[in-house]
């Protein structure tokens, strides 16, 4: 049974990786048996994640690039696959937020929320599925959000990203499937990472957002990683299109 779950020989490539629940997928896959290769931009906060990993026995690399710039993105896919000889998974993690009532809004705020939060996630799995196709075999796994099915105010760019990425999730799934590779997304709800430190100081918005949750509590960070370990292995072999929601309840009330 625990084979099914095993992540034995697998590369995977998860952006955003250096902190938060990139971070949190990347420790759990590790301990699942896969050789992790942590993304983000700065390598000096990636390189001691990977340290860590490799002191508790795990396998781990590091690959620092900005998933916004469509060079290096494409370039960061392409040396992973070089260097590790396969990409196994993809988890399209990094995102940013930005947080303003709709007036005050500049379209470059707009732009650059979009561009990480959807764009790179597109320009990324394309690049994946060019290492996955000869191999016909891959799983490519999107952190969307509650955001992909809910709203609230001034969180604008942020929702549109996550919604439209939970179609590209469709239609990724639609045509790569029949090559044996998945698209999933994993929908986080409210979780204690660094993105939420505004929300996690204002009393009131606490309140609210946990009355709200039928669990009646944020997510601990390391309460997602199972998902990632579930759509990447074995166990989630037959599982394509999917929005894993990992929310305490949340979309599933009223
Ligand atoms: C916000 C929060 C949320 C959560 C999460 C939900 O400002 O509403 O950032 O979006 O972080 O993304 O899945």
């Amino acid at each position: 049974m625990v084979e099914t779950f095993s992540l034995a020989g697998k590369v995977v490539l998860l952006t955003g990786a250096s902190r938060g629940l990139g971070w949190e997928m990347a420790e759990a896959m590790a301990e699942a048996g896969a050789t992790v290769v942590l993304n983000g931009r700065q390598e000096a906060t990636l390189r001691p994640r990977a340290e860590a990993l490799v002191k508790a026995g795990h396998k781990a690399d590091v690959a620092a690039f900005d998933v916004s710039e469509e060079k290096t993105a494409r370039d960061g896919v392409d040396a992973v696959a070089k260097r590790h000889g396969q990409l196994d998974v993809l988890v399209s993690n990094a995102g940013i937020q930005h947080r303003k009532p709709l007036v005050e809004w500049e379209l470059a705020d707009w732009n650059r929320v979009i561009n990480t939060n959807l764009s790179a996630c597109f320009v990324l799995a394309q690049q994946a599925a060019r290492h996955m196709l000869p191999r016909r075999s891959g799983r490519i796994i999107m952190t969307a959000s509650v955001m992909s099915l809910l709203a609230r105010p001034t969180v604008h760019a942020y929702v549109a990203a996550k919604s439209g990425l939970w179609g590209l999730t469709r239609s990724l799934a639609a045509e790569l499937g029949q090559h044996n590779i998945t698209v999933n997304a994993i929908a986080p709800g409210f979780f204690a990472t660094e993105m939420n430190t505004a929300l996690l100081k204002n009393q009131e918005f606490m309140a609210w957002s946990t009355g709200r949750i039928p669990m009646q509590r944020w997510g601990e960070p390391k309460e997602i990683g199972g998902a990632a370990i579930f759509l990447a292995s074995a166990a989630g072999a037959y599982v394509n299109g999917h929005l894993l929601t990992v929310d305490g309840g949340l979309v599933s009330v009223m």
